[in-house]
């Protein structure tokens, strides 16, 4: 009786009946575009204390999120009605007495019975199963004369990066574009829906849930599983297979009545550009035009066709799809792979060629003493020395044409060797006759 009891209080917790879950929300993120509601499925990381500040739990240590659905009974109450309403890139303290948390009885390990806990969470990712892609800042350049579809290859860079912003991937690191076919499952579902109605030069942000991405496993050492992955591309060019060479008059002469065709010797200009605007080659830089054949595979299939039928003085704007161009290899260091072309031309000067097929041809009628002329010095024999004299003096006489845009000795030798049938360097008389016989539109 009569003593002094002296009690040391450490008070190590305390709640009431009436307790719901207490939210202070510490950090909020610039932008919220949306908050979790029943039945999303986040990914959060937590720290959890008793209330006297001991730490039972933390996936900080596990180097892993927390990944579950909300609000459908998965998670102890209090985290289930606490994890509500909240933003990605959100911290917040979710405080809850144990009737919301463990109970009576605790966890077992680490949590006693009755105790309140406490979550200091930063929500990481949010998304609903049901949710599709989702597309937002778009920026669609004025003249987009068509949109991509299935079947449509297209090349784009992209910035990629999870909700929270953690960067994971962009082909601007490897200075290069990513180059697909869209809508055959080349690549993840979302990617493939996100980059169908696109537009060349468009730039758009494509959310995709992970279902759509790369589930619950994820991939490599960046994308955890169940991640939603953010996608900001901008479209490059986009082509389909099946596409011709696009070709627009941009300016055609009063005068416009002889058209190129193939055999015809065109001297032209260009200035060549890809997609996107950047620049590839003109000829305007070297102060000279460029010179080709048509039909004569000089140039690619999209350029010969792009000069086909036009007038001298002309200008058009053509768009070549890789496969009439560069194909899927590019030209190293100057066009990129399965790149969409654009050649701006100008036709300066055209040489009418020969019919299909004719290297030299008559202008008038074959004089009926060939062999006899050619062979200047009489010995019944001609020489290529002999022949070739005899040729260039009939073609700077008007008297016959030589196929333009090629080297007239080489057309002359070829002419040459086919009349001299043994190849001992001279043609005689009885040669040249077999060959004349032989032939239906022989050039001599
Ligand atoms: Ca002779
Ligand atoms: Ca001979």
């Amino acid at each position: 009786p009569y003593s002094i009891l002296h009690f040391d209080v450490l008070l190590l917790d305390v709640w009431n009946p009436e307790d719901g879950v207490q939210i202070n929300t510490y950090h909020t993120p610039g932008n919220c575009s949306r908050k979790v509601e029943v039945s999303d499925y986040v990914r959060y990381h937590y720290n959890g204390t008793l209330l006297d500040g001991t730490l039972f739990d933390s996936s900080h240590t596990r180097l892993r999120t927390y990944d579950t659905y909300v609000g459908i009974g998965w998670l102890i109450a209090g985290m289930d009605q606490g994890l509500l309403g909240m933003c990605v890139g959100e911290r917040r303290i979710i405080t809850m007495p144990p009737s919301l948390g463990y109970g009576s009885n605790g966890d077992g390990s680490d949590i006693p019975g009755q105790a309140s806990l406490v979550f200091d969470v930063v929500l990481l990712d949010l998304h609903n199963p049901k949710d599709g892609i989702s597309i937002d800042n778009q920026v669609v350049p004025d003249n987009c004369l068509r949109k991509s579809v299935a079947g449509d290859f297209i090349r784009y860079h992209y910035n990629g990066s999870l909700l929270d912003g953690t960067f994971f991937d962009s082909s601007y690191s490897r200075n290069r574009t990513y180059d697909t076919y869209v809508g055959k499952g080349y690549v993840i579902g979302g990617m493939d829906e996100g980059l169908i109605g696109v537009c060349i030069g468009e730039r758009r942000r494509i959310t995709i849930p992970p279902h759509l991405g790369y589930g619950e496993e994820g991939t490599g050492t960046k994308i955890p599983g169940s991640a939603v992955l953010v996608f900001d591309i901008h479209i490059i060019d986009f082509h389909n297979p099946s596409d011709k060479v696009e070709i627009s008059t941009t300016y055609k002469p009063e005068a416009c009545e002889t058209l190129t065709k193939k055999g015809d010797f065109v001297k032209y200009h260009y200035n060549a550009s890809l997609m996107d605007g950047n620049f590839i080659d003109s000829t305007y830089n070297y102060g000279k035009t460029y010179n080709i054949v048509l039909g004569a595979n000089q140039v690619v299939p999209g350029m010969e066709e792009g000069l086909m039928e036009m007038c001298v003085g002309e200008r058009r704007h053509l768009v070549i799809p890789p496969h009439l161009g560069y194909g899927e290899r590019g030209v190293d260091g100057e066009v990129p792979g399965s790149a969409v072309l654009i050649f701006d031309i100008e036709l300066i000067e055209m040489e009418v060629g020969l019919p299909d097929g004719y290297m030299f041809i008559w202008n008038d009628e074959v004089s009926a003493n060939l062999f006899t002329e050619m062979d200047a010095d009489k010995d019944l024999q001609v020489l290529a020395s002999e022949f070739t004299d005899y040729i260039l003096r009939q073609v700077n006489e008007g008297k016959g044409r030589l196929a333009p845009g090629f080297d007239a000795y080489r057309i002359i030798e070829n002419m040459f060797s086919n009349q001299d049938r043994n190849g001992d360097g001279k043609i005689t008389e009885e040669e040249f006759k077999l060959k004349a016989d032989e032939t239906s539109h022989d050039e001599l």
